[in-house]
């Protein structure tokens, strides 16, 4: 078999977001626009591809199947020595992290848009993962971009035949090298991990129950996306869950019309399920799997923020910290600072970066930070470089069979220790960009101008004096990069905040993303209603902002 270059010409905006290269699925299809973006990632990569082991899998959405065999045509043009691909294309994406470190390769490839639906009408992704298995950094995001501006041809092998309905080794001859295709089971590998980091055997008398016990009652919705075969063997299979634990467990190519993202919005069916006091625990995960959304008793919500830093705070109950310490902790900018309250108790680092898996990394290679989170139901840790939704819901189920406490109780209890940090965001999905764009610029002159500091706001009864505010700006500890532009902060003299973004996953248009946040001791009401405890600082937010006025919008799409 022989290598082919085709001509090709540059289509704009080929850059990649927060997490990777996301369109809707007809604009992948256009002839050469996925060839392309591949082309540029393997040139990109260069000389490493040559030579190479690069992983490949997604989330099973709809075009995953046409770009799995691109990338296995497109690897073997450029060199590439050998694929690893998930049995069916199929990779949750922190497996696809999981695989590339244990097979050292030299990156990874991953089909997914992640939270966005799925099918013939809505969006796809292509993201790249460097050696460590985490998302690119920037430096490599921006070189693929650059390169997709100027391309001219590409390379493909287009008499290639390689099914991946079986898992085995696969050879083939291209321009005299050889080429190798291992398709592996999707499940396997992340399952040695997780048995490596946790106990088993802990997590399964807990679900079983005992004498004096009740079994422990979990539902767990993977959503149709790609988390199903993951949920089964380790849930079902191998701790023992009754098989109706699980709901949504095979991964549909369009998600079977549901909007695969774990939140009070979109995982409706769950919080349903779990109201009626069934449940002891609920979970769910997006489309790629590496968010997650856990729910305690009768749907008793636990905002990721806290999450976070409840896991932080227990994290001698899980084997893996055990053995190898905890180094320090850290969560996205605009995040709960929960977190920031148990680093303070342990004397851990903490490290506030921008929004995006990819900025854990450097610090996780360099043996600083062990645990790390971000409001959009991302947790995780050192164990691999991406979020990790699985392994959030065995933490949690760690952190209940150590403490024998429910859910709520854990929760309640962290905050009678520390304090709440109460926390909400509020996003307006699919707004119009050129207004969007316009409402930032105008509001970050408005709040950054020196003469407004110190300025009292009021909302009610409530007063809050303006500290601080800036556009948030971040520099790498350990490379130096720096980051700008990350988010317009509002910082008050209580220590409340709120934080104006956009999202940087989104397929067309803007999508703006308030996030609000404001702290109260432990001998102070914090059992009350986020919502109510936030509404005067949101309002604030939305008057001085003029979202509406710009937006168009009198409520958002999805509060969280
Ligand atoms: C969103 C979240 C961010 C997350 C990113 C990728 O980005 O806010 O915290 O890292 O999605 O998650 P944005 O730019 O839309 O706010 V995933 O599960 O879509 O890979
Ligand atoms: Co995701």
């Amino acid at each position: 078999m022989n290598t082919v270059q085709v001509e090709t010409k540059p289509f704009d905006g080929q850059k990649p977001g927060t997490s990777g290269l996301r369109k809707a699925v007809k604009v992948f299809q256009q002839p050469n626009y996925t060839e392309n973006f591949v082309q540029a990632v393997f040139s990109a990569v260069q000389p490493s591809a040559v030579g190479s082991t690069v992983v490949v899998g997604g989330d099973g959405r709809f075009f995953c199947a046409e770009a799995v065999d691109l990338i296995i045509k497109i690897a073997a043009a450029n060199g590439v020595k050998k694929l690893i691909v998930g049995h069916k294309g199929i990779l949750s994406t922190p497996a696809v992290s999981c695989i590339i470190r244990k097979y050292k390769a030299t990156g990874g490839i991953v089909l997914t848009a992640s939270h966005n639906p799925g099918g013939p009408n809505n969006d796809f992704g292509i993201k790249y993962n460097t050696s460590n298995g985490g998302p690119a950094p920037e430096s490599v995001t921006n070189a693929i971009f650059e390169l997709t501006k100027n391309i001219t041809s590409y390379k493909i092998v287009p008499n290639l035949k390689c099914s991946i309905d079986y898992c085995g080794l696969q050879y083939f001859k291209v321009d005299g090298r050889e080429f190798e295709v291992e398709v592996i089971d999707s499940v396997v590998d992340y399952l040695q991990l997780m048995k490596s980091i946790f106990d088993f055997d802990i997590i399964r008398k807990l679900i079983k129950g005992s004498e004096n016990k009740a079994p422990f009652n979990m539902l767990i919705d993977s959503m149709n996306g790609v988390t199903g075969p993951y949920v089964k063997k380790i849930f079902i299979e191998e701790l023992g869950a009754p098989s109706n634990n699980a709901i949504n467990v095979v991964p549909l190519t369009d998600f079977g019309g549901l909007h695969p993202d774990p939140n009070l919005t979109y995982a409706s069916t769950l919080v349903k399920a779990l109201q009626d006091g069934e449940y002891d625990l609920g979970a769910a995960f997006d489309g790629d799997g590496d968010r997650n959304m856990i729910l305690g008793k009768k749907a008793f919500f636990i905002n990721p923020s806290d999450s976070l830093a409840v896991l932080a705070n227990n994290l001698e109950c899980i084997p893996y910290f055990k053995t190898n310490g905890v180094k320090g902790f850290a969560r996205s900018m605009p995040t709960g600072a929960a977190v920031d309250r148990v680093a303070a108790k342990c004397g851990k680092e903490l490290f506030e970066v921008p929004t995006g898996w990819k900025f854990f990394g450097n610090l996780m290679d360099a043996g600083r930070l062990s645990l790390c989170g971000e409001e959009s139901f991302g947790t995780g840790s050192d164990h691999i470089r991406e979020k990790d939704g699985i392994w959030a819901v065995l933490a949690w189920l760690s952190v209940i069979a150590n403490t024998g406490q429910s859910v709520e109780t854990i929760l309640i209890n962290h905050w009678k220790t520390f304090g709440r940090n109460f926390f909400t965001r509020y996003d307006y999905e699919n707004c119009e960009s050129e207004p969007c764009n316009q409402m930032m610029s105008e509001f970050e002159k408005y709040i950054t101008d020196p003469k407004i500091k110190g300025q009292k706001f009021i909302f009610g009864s409530k007063v809050y004096i303006l500290k601080q505010a800036d556009n948030f700006e971040y520099c790498d500890p350990i490379d130096k990069s720096v980051t700008r532009k990350q988010g317009i902060r509002v910082l008050f003299e209580d220590g409340s905040r709120f934080v104006f973004r956009l999202s940087g996953t989104g397929s067309s248009g803007a999508t703006i993303r308030l996030y609000a946040e404001s702290y109260e001791p432990p001998t102070s009401n914090i059992l009350e209603d986020a919502q109510v405890a936030l509404n005067p600082l949101v309002q604030i937010a939305l008057e001085i902002s003029k979202l509406s006025q710009f937006t168009g919008r009198t409520a958002p799409t999805v509060i969280t």
